[in-house]
């Protein structure tokens, strides 16, 4: 471990932050959290773990529902149950858990709906777009304070999640949609880029949770 990643967060740093993380399937995301609330936990900082879709009992009632392969839904039905999703989430979970002064770390969240949404499933379609932007005005409160987009060529994303089995409703489908959602989550870092950091996400696990660590004391 080198001596940026063993530095501690300062007192100003250990404040509640809205972290959240990015990208295509199988970047290494659920490992970098794990990596990352090890070390939250060493340092003494409380925080509160959690995912999209899902993240409070409704949410995840909703979350079984939407990654089921046998739900037959519309992208209009798929775009709302996300967001009714969402904002139960943001209600029974994040805010008050930021209410609290504690962190929250958070396992996708707006940015994938703009890049599987947006761009995956309406190939960028301006009128989507703009739904989904609308959608995020008026029902997302809280927006993270720093996003980890984690980026690797698509085919390696798929071989590491191809290791698990069972391919869920999104992982079945094809590498050109999984094209479209990385150029969603590139135009969101394009847009956002004081919130959203790319993180190199090839390489060791450990190696990319010090490249979190590192941009995360930097704040
Ligand atoms: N979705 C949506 O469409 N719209 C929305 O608004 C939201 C979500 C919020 C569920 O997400 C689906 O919901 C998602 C988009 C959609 N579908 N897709 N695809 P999810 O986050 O639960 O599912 P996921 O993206 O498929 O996550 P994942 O496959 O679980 O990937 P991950 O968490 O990023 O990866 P991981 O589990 O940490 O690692 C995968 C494997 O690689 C595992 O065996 C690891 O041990 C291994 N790994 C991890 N890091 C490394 C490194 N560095 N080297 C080698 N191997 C590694």
């Amino acid at each position: 471990m080198t001596a940026a990643v063993t530095q501690s967060l300062s007192t100003d740093q250990q404040q509640g932050r809205f972290v959240s993380f990015e990208g295509t399937e199988g970047v290494g995301k659920t490992t970098a959290i794990n990596n990352l609330c090890a070390r939250l936990d060493a340092a003494g900082i409380r925080y509160v773990r959690t995912r999209e879709p899902g993240g409070s009992p409704f949410a995840e009632t909703l979350r079984t529902l939407l990654l089921d392969p046998k739900t037959d839904i519309t992208d209009d039905t798929e775009l709302l149950l996300l967001f009714a999703a969402r904002c139960d989430h943001i209600a029974q979970v994040i805010a008050p858990a930021l209410a609290r002064g504690e962190w929250v770390i958070c396992d996708r969240f707006i940015d994938s709906t703009i890049a599987y949404q947006g761009y995956g499933r309406a190939h960028n379609d301006p009128v989507v777009q703009d739904k989904i932007a609308q959608l995020i005005a008026q029902f997302v409160p809280c927006q993270p304070d720093i996003t980890f987009w984690l980026d690797l060529p698509i085919a390696e994303g798929m071989r590491r999640a191809g290791k698990r089995g069972a391919a869920d409703r999104f992982e079945q489908e094809a590498m050109d949609f999984f094209t479209r959602v990385r150029d969603g989550f590139v135009a969101c870092h394009a847009a956002a880029p004081e919130r959203i950091t790319r993180i190199d996400a090839t390489g060791s696990a450990e190696a990319v949770s010090d490249r979190i660590w590192q941009q995360l004391s930097s704040y």
